[in-house]
């Protein structure tokens, strides 16, 4: 017998890419570094070779265990883990739970972890919650991979429901599963999140993206209208909604946070959600807070993908002074930021009015003050300060397809030109005011330019109401009803 001289003890090597050991159960079950609390364990059949389960369980802490290598874990970072799992009868047959509640007969299986010191448990996070779930970095299971929709829950009493298929990732590939929103008889029933206000900064910018499409029960497509800026109306698309939580008083707010954007497709079965906000002090002072998404047309189902909640950055639409129109040449070839003053929709074409990219088109019009619409932020300017606005327009007849033209110093009639104006709205009972913005000389010196573009020029001085009132748009109206209003290139800007 030959004995060693020399051996060494090495560092188990981890790459910490995947902290469970054996996770689909490919070794043998004595190998298997799996073990019980209570009961017994063996493998059965899973969905591909085995899957692991507990034996004769009697009491609600008897389950399945396995040691994690704590070196891998580390302070302030977090940890997702995913398992599927199902639930058999000790008879045999299949039963299930209820993965909204968090306890009674009804409760569902969750993860777990515990530290040891010293071969006794020092602490158990209860942790990871079907639902729910601790809070942590915003748009947790923002693609629903896994088929489980942890980390949400529901605002009202809609049911939540896995469905496939789900929108195509940010890459452009299919994906399974997204979350839908079903049973919503009430405005506001919809699914929802708890965000971690220690992510939110007063004064900083954030944004909430994600796709979006309404259904009726069996699966089909059920159109909205993006363009109406009302969670009440019929045909109302979702919009997102924060719930504000301030000591012990918790508030819902009906003032959304990002809403569904066009163009208005048929066919397009996704559409997109996105806004960037700004933190208020309400935001980031509150104790507890969430958002949902409601607002959809009542009983009708809403479904989302690819859910996130973050910083603003570079590259995004962020709120700014210096041009309170975003989104005013239209460079992302869609319609975020417009909303519509009375009827009709708006579509997307091309070329633009430098010859290039796209224009904003208002369709279907059917009364002289049905516009284009883009709410300002009003804390950006003071009374008595000049703005400036400008746009390019064009018009065209909707029945013929003919470019039209228009008289730039009718005031009434038939002959009348899109007209800029300011238009405040208090929504607590007040008069909303309309201000027309005043021509300059330079865009009055020549006649509307019927197969080009025409660009307007004016400016504004700030008033009382636009200073105090609650919803200030920038809104183009005043154009014959039957014509299509061409715009691209809206800017306002303050006089320098
Ligand atoms: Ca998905």
């Amino acid at each position: 017998m030959q004995k060693s001289s020399n051996f060494t003890i090495e560092m188990p090597t981890t790459t910490c890419s995947n902290i469970i050991p054996n996770g689909g159960f490919d070794a043998p079950i004595d190998s298997s570094g799996w073990y019980h609390m209570g009961s017994g364990l063996q493998y059965v059949a899973g969905n591909l070779g085995y899957a692991l389960s507990t034996m004769r369980r009697v009491d609600w802490s008897d389950g399945l265990g396995t040691f994690i290598d704590s070196r891998c874990l580390q302070v302030g970072l977090t940890y997702e883990l995913v398992a599927d799992v199902k639930l058999v009868s000790t008879g045999g047959e299949a039963t299930t739970c209820d993965p909204r509640v968090s306890s009674g007969v009804y409760v569902c299986p969750r993860g777990s972890l515990i530290t040891f010191n010293n071969f006794l448990v020092s602490s158990a996070i209860w942790g990871v919650a079907t639902l729910g779930g601790p809070t942590g970095i915003t748009g947790k299971n923002r693609g629903f991979e896994h088929g489980t929709f942890s980390f949400w829950n529901a605002m009202g009493n809609p049911s939540l429901k896995i469905v496939s298929p789900g929108a195509a990732d940010s890459n452009g590939r299919a994906t399974y599963y997204a979350l839908s929103a079903n049973n919503r008889t009430q405005w506001h029933y919809g699914p929802a999140q708890i965000l971690d206000t220690s992510c939110f900064t007063e004064n900083e910018q954030y944004v909430v993206e994600m796709d979006v499409r309404m259904e009726d029960d069996w699966g089909n497509v059920k159109l909205c209208n993006p363009y109406q800026m009302s969670y009440i109306r019929p045909d109302a698309c979702p919009m997102v909604f924060l719930k504000i939580t301030k000591g012990t008083a918790t508030k819902i707010s009906t003032k959304p946070i990002a809403t569904t954007f066009g163009p208005y497709n048929a066919s397009k079965k996704w559409r997109k959600i996105y806004n960037v906000f700004k933190a208020t002090a309400e935001i980031s002072n509150a104790t507890a807070l969430s958002f949902f998404v409601g607002a959809g047309m009542v009983n009708s189902n809403i479904v989302i993908d690819n859910v996130v909640v973050r910083k603003a950055s570079l590259g995004d639409f962020n709120l700014t002074c210096s041009y309170l129109i975003r989104n005013g040449d239209l460079s992302v070839g869609d319609t975020r930021f417009y909303a519509i003053f009375g009827e009709g929709y708006l579509a997307i074409d091309t070329p633009g009015a430098d010859g290039a990219g796209y224009a904003l088109v208002h369709k279907n019009r059917t009364k002289y003050f049905h516009g284009p619409v883009q709410m300002l932020d009003n804390s950006c300017w003071n009374l008595g300060e000049t703005w400036e606005f400008s746009v390019s327009m064009r018009i065209r007849n909707s029945t013929s397809g003919a470019w039209a033209s228009c008289d730039k110093a009718a005031k009434f009639g038939s002959t009348w030109c899109p007209t800029p104006i300011i238009y405040s709205v208090n929504p607590e009972g007040s008069m909303n005011v309309m201000s027309s913005v005043v021509q300059s000389l330079e865009y009055n010196s020549t006649p509307w330019t019927t197969n080009g573009w025409n660009t307007f020029t004016g400016s504004f001085t700030v008033s009382n109401v636009m200073v105090t009132y609650p919803y200030i748009w920038g809104y183009i109206a005043n154009e014959m009803a039957g014509i299509d209003l061409y715009l691209d290139n809206w800017k306002i800007t303050k006089k320098a």
